[in-house]
């Protein structure tokens, strides 16, 4: 999981050329949005288990939030799937408060099998897992886009904050993510900074 400081440090330097202040309320210090085309972006890492099912560029009409690009990691039946993109090295150590947004397609009904999972590292190692889509028997919920919120304030004064997207389990469904976010700060980010959501399916 180690990133190289030379790829990391250019990894951000494009992303405060190419984010605008309109997307976050706070101090944007990371954005995603996958317009470059290739997963994992640069300066993101990647633990691949599954290769033919892990993480990759999406780029079907409809099947993204802003663009013409999206990540999924798509779903299949005959292994454990473990497929992590893990994010550049944020550095957090000036605020007293951090929000990670981004934007996921799946199925709350297959999240039981198997689920996005949000970890966080303060050392590139060691990481806890913060948030997973909300399982419903029923199914409600699945396939919209929904727009989640995960605040990071616990990681708040570190220095090396790392954002791992965790795909893990079997037999579940696809998963998409778009257009991600962490500000430092106590202020949110704004929905609807991001214009029209895409839905699939309708
Ligand atoms: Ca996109």
């Amino acid at each position: 999981m180690n990133i190289s400081v030379k790829k990391v440090l250019a990894t951000i330097a494009v992303v405060f050329v190419s984010c605008s202040a309109a997307f976050a309320t706070g101090d944007l210090l990371l954005f995603e949005n996958f317009e470059g085309g290739i997963v994992p972006p640069d300066g993101w890492d990647s633990v691949v288990t599954v290769p033919a099912y892990t993480w990759q560029i999406e780029h079907r009409v409809g099947y993204y939030v802003d663009g013409i690009y999206s990540a999924i990691c798509p779903w299949q039946a005959s292994e454990t799937q473990d497929e992590w993109l893990i994010s550049p090295v944020v550095n957090l150590t000036d605020y007293s408060g951090a929000t990670l947004s981004f934007y996921w397609y799946g199925s709350t009904y297959y999240a039981d099998n198997a689920n996005l999972h949000i970890m966080v590292s303060t050392d590139g190692s060691n990481y806890d897992d913060v948030w997973e889509i909300p399982y419903h028997s029923d199914g409600h919920g699945s396939h919209n886009w929904t727009f989640q919120i995960v605040d990071l304030s616990a990681y708040a004064g570190s220095p090396n904050v790392y954002v791992g997207f965790r795909y893990y389990g079997r037999n579940g469904d696809s998963v998409i993510i778009d257009v991600i976010t962490l500000a430092g700060g106590t202020l949110p980010v704004e929905s609807s900074s991001f214009g029209r959501i895409k839905t699939i399916y309708k």
